[in-house]
Formats: C-alpha cells, sequence, structure tokens
C-alpha cells in the first residue's frame, strides 16, 4: 500500500498514538508501584513522542525501502518513542527488569548501548516492544522503543542530537566536534560511575529514612 493512500496513514497514525498514550500510563503505573514498595522513585521523567511524518520517510529512505505504509509497520520500529530517564545507573537496569516483567509490554529486542557504547559514544538501554491496542474491531499489536538513560546520558545524546548527529552532511563534521564528543561520553560514563558509588555509600547508611 503506498504512503499517499492519506486515508490508511491516518489510521495508521491513530493506531500509534493510542499505542504510546497506552504505554505512557502502563510505565507510569510500574514507576508508582516501585515507588511505592521501595520507598524511592528511579524515574527522573518520561518523555513521548509520535515520529513526525518527515522523519519517518527519512528514515525509510536511509533504509533503502519504498515508501509504504507495510514499510512503515514492519522496518520503522520507533515511530511510537518513550524515554525513561534515570537518576542513577542501577536505575537503569532495574526499570528495564521491570519492563521485562510486565505482563502488558512484549519484549521483542534489546540493545543495550551502555555496555555496548555506538562509535558516537551515544549509551542508552533501548527496548524494542510490543504494546496490544484494543480497537472497537479487535486487538492490534504496535511496535515501539523505550529508550532508558541516566540524566548524565540524556544530556549528552540531547546536546549530541544538536550538534552532530542531525547534522545534514555528517561527512562535513570536523573531526575535532566527534572527537571531542566522544571524549565527552566518556567523562559523562565516569561522571554516571562516581554518582552511583555515592549513592551507594549513602544507602549503606544505617538511618531510618521515613
Ligand atoms: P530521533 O530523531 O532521535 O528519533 P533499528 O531499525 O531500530 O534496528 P535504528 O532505528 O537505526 O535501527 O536504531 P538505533 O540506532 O538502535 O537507535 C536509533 C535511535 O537512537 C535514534 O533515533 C536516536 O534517538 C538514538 N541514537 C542512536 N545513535 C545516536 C547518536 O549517535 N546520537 C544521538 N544523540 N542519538 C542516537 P533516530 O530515529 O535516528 O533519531
Amino acid at each position: 500500500m503506498k504512503i499517499n493512500d492519506n486515508y490508511d496513514l491516518s489510521s495508521l497514525m491513530v493506531n500509534y498514538s493510542a499505542a504510546l498514550k497506552i504505554l505512557k500510563t502502563e510505565l507510569e503505573i510500574l514507576s508508582d508501584e516501585f515507588e511505592y514498595s521501595h520507598k524511592y522513585n528511579p524515574v527522573e521523567h518520561i518523555k513521548c513522542r509520535i515520529k513526525s511524518y518527515e522523519s519517518i520517510m527519512d528514515k525509510l529512505e536511509k533504509k533503502g525501502l519504498d515508501k509504504t505504509i507495510d514499510n512503515i509497520i514492519e522496518y520503522v520500529n520507533d515511530v511510537v518513542g518513550v524515554r525513561v530517564v534515570c537518576s542513577f545507573l542501577p536505575d537503569v537496569y532495574e526499570i528495564v527488569n521491570i519492563i521485562q516483567k510486565s505482563k502488558n509490554i512484549k519484549v521483542l529486542y534489546e540493545k543495550d548501548y551502555i555496555k555496548d557504547p555506538k562509535d558516537s559514544g551515544y549509551s542508552s538501554y533501548h527496548l524494542i516492544v510490543s504494546v496490544p491496542v484494543n480497537l472497537s474491531i479487535g486487538t492490534i499489536y504496535v511496535k515501539a522503543e523505550i529508550q532508558i538513560r541516566t540524566v548524565a546520558m540524556d544530556f549528552w545524546a540531547s546536546l549530541d542530537h544538536k550538534i552532530s548527529y542531525k547534522f545534514p552532511e555528517p561527512n562535513a563534521l570536523p573531526v575535532e566536534v566527534i572527537e571531542e564528543l566522544k571524549n565527552s561520553s566518556d567523562v559523562i560514563k565516569q561522571l554516571d560511575k562516581k554518582m552511583a558509588h555515592l549513592v551507594g555509600i549513602v544507602n549503606d547508611l544505617d538511618i531510618d529514612k521515613d
């Protein structure tokens, strides 16, 4: 089915929008429940977005695929995107674990760019998931991407996104910029380790926090 079929594109976007609402609510419930039972909230904030039409088309083009509805559904996994920003490094894996155990979110596959950062220095934990959406015609399953990272990783990624990631001519980026961004991501990694160490020391103090 070609992309210029406006009716089908609109109805697809309605499905994506429904999946985003469900995913956001599900993650908020899981986070609230965690906070209640552990007296600690590992989530700084949750950000949601639907990928713009232009970005969807760019991604199909980058992947060398025809601009069809079927290719969006099959190959663009992050039309629905949710970012969970955590305080400390161990919190990221805590949240990954909670999502993996969730009955309502099915993990299709995952990429640990914290263990294996991208060449750019990008670090984050990605989960590609499937979310059930109950429509009048029945249940459909919609794919979504959840990015989980620390505030420090989020700081780096947000600025890198503006400085280099979306730069229209990547080959024209000065080597200095690429190298310094990579060096900055190493600094971020050290900071995350240090903060995790410090909070570990404080948590081990024998003090009643209620
Ligand atoms: P935007 O504008 O952020 O949405 P896949 O088909 O999922 O296997 P894909 O989509 O290339 O392949 O997945 P990948 O590389 O695992 O993750 C893509 C997303 O991660 C990007 O989405 C960015 O959000 C983020 N990302 C990946 N690499 C970098 C990087 O070097 N710097 C920054 N700042 N973000 C990065 P989009 O759609 O490319 O962009």
